[in-house]
């Protein structure tokens, strides 16, 4: 990967305006539920909101401007003018609410706010705790004060401000499942290096590809896939705000998308409708967010005839840095660095570990992370390696293993038990649509394996199915590794980015005790 740029550089113009003036200002660029815009459209809206920023909101470059929105092309063209306009974007999940809000407006020192009028309401609270100096505009919104009216009196064309390569453009809160949230900063030249490599390398991205998939764009994972991977290839996204897996293959097909971006969890509910669908459009297929079960894999592969492009990414490194695709896949590892990046594995002394050793994976490469004045900086990264918070394993062939979060391996009787793993197991089991692994506290044991296990829609949970899941997973792993406890649940507590909450899982494993 030659990953150079100039030093001046506003990735919103290497995105959007060098794309129309390379030929592609009629070519579709984003796909809604009420509109379709193509290149010059979508332009054409960004430089007219980088206008209200401007003569509206008095903006200057530098300034922080809090995105709230779900998927939908407004939310996507607010994200492009705040940085043509060179000011910093802070993107959040729709789901917060205005505590939550209120924090990241002090933390991020947010000026102003651009709101899709339907999430008006938690933001309002925010700003009533957390005063916003420029205050808000709300979009998707009809009326004399909506930013699409202050649009309309604008000129269409914008000329976007000079910025540095190394100027700050997102401020990325990570889905953080504990603790206060994190603010990670990324560089302008940072957006140009994601779209370079995985999409690249993983996904060889032609200008007729059309990407789906369900990440908010207020996650790296979403931004990146469903809004400046197709800009920078020409190609075209759709976004979509209420996605559930049937919604999501009915769109696949409607669209005749050829790139998908979700989490295991949806691929996991998407693999038995498959067949009502003609998704025969699609021909690459990728996981993040979480670690993908080798059952997963195979039950989408079975469905769809596709093999699963795995890939790990984090908000601190900004987008995904291991994966495989094609024939260098190797179902049950994530894969390999991909081209600019390397990893490693650190041992419990500190050093690197070799084949076969779990420990902490370390991963460097021209994305890192930058924390937002947060001491945490120094427990993520060391001697310019960052540690994910990830226990791995690297085999013979370089390819990595997920094993758990390094905080959720599980201690039974001195044995250390990866949940991820029993968790796989598990949902090899046809009666198994979910599960969360956790260790409950033990007197005895110090901790035991306890899983929740969601069944297949009829099936009752029952002390004989409870034991002959755990007599399956002792023939499937080591049988020391098997639930000693197994609790039955109708569903179990997720992120908005698809991850399950083990956190909630072990406060109610710690509770029964
Ligand atoms: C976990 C995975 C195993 C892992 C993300 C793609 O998830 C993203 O960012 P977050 O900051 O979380 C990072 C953590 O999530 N994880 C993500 N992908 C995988 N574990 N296999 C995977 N394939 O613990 C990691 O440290 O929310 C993913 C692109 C951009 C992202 N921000």
């Amino acid at each position: 990967a030659e990953l150079s740029y100039p030093d001046r550089l506003n990735c919103a113009v290497e995105l959007l305006d060098k794309m129309v003036a390379g030929g592609h200002a009629q070519s579709p660029a984003i796909h809604g539920a009420d509109a379709s815009w193509t290149y010059q459209q979508l332009l054409e809206k960004v430089d007219r909101i980088a206008h209200v920023l401007k003569d509206d909101l008095k903006l200057v470059p530098g300034n922080r401007v809090l995105l709230r929105g779900a998927n939908n092309p407004m939310m996507a063209a607010c994200v492009l003018a705040v940085w043509k306009a060179g000011c910093i974007a802070v993107p959040t999940m729709p789901l917060l609410r205005a505590k939550e809000l209120a924090t990241i407006i002090d933390l991020a020192k947010v000026d102003a706010v651009l709101c899709a009028d339907d999430l008006k309401e938690e933001i309002a609270g925010a700003m009533a705790k957390s005063p916003v100096p420029a205050g808000a505009l709300y979009f998707n919104a009809a009326g004399a004060d909506a930013l699409e009216a202050l649009m309309a009196a604008k000129p269409a064309s914008f000329d976007a401000v000079d910025t540095s390569a190394e100027d700050v453009c997102i401020i990325g809160f990570t889905s953080g499942t504990t603790g206060r949230p994190k603010g990670t900063m990324h560089f302008h030249r940072d957006i140009m290096v994601i779209c370079d490599c995985f999409p690249r390398s993983m996904l060889k991205v032609q200008a007729s590809d059309i990407f789906i998939g369900t990440p908010p764009l207020a996650f790296t994972f979403g931004l990146g896939g469903l809004l400046l991977f197709p800009l920078r290839y020409g190609a075209c996204a759709v976004l979509l705000e209420k996605m559930t897996p049937a919604l999501l293959l009915a769109a696949i097909a409607r669209y005749r998308a050829t790139i998908c971006f979700t989490a295991p969890t949806f691929y996991r509910q998407m693999a038995p409708l498959a067949h009502e669908h003609d998704l025969s459009s699609l021909t690459r297929t990728v996981s993040a967010g979480e670690a993908l079960p080798l059952a997963t894999r195979i039950s989408w592969q079975q469905a769809t005839g596709l093999a699963m492009i795995d890939g790990i990414g984090a908000t601190e490194m900004l987008h995904i840095f291991i994966s495989a695709a094609g024939d260098d896949i190797r179902p049950g590892a994530t894969g390999k660095p991909i081209p600019g990046y390397q990893a490693c594995i650190i041992d419990e002394n500190g050093e690197q570990a070799g084949p076969g050793v779990t420990g902490r994976l370390a991963v460097k490469g021209p994305t890192g992370c930058r924390y937002l004045a947060d001491p945490r900086q120094a427990d993520y990264v060391h001697n310019g390696w960052n540690l994910t918070g990830d226990a791995y394993q690297v085999d013979a062939d370089g390819y990595y293993w997920y094993q758990a979060r390094t905080d959720d391996m599980i201690i039974s009787a001195g044995y250390n038990i990866a949940g991820p793993e029993v968790e796989d197991a598990l949902l090899l089991h046809p009666l198994v649509t979910e599960c969360g692994v956790v260790g409950c506290p033990d007197e005895e044991r110090g901790q035991v394996v306890l899983a929740y296990v969601v069944l297949k829609a009829g099936t009752e949970g029952t002390p004989e199915l409870a034991k002959e899941l755990q007599d399956f997973v002792k023939r499937t792993v080591a049988p020391y590794k098997y639930p000693r406890k197994i609790e039955f649940r109708s569903s179990l507590p997720r992120t908005g980015t698809g991850k399950l909450q083990r956190f909630v899982l072990r406060q109610e494993a710690t509770g029964q005790n």
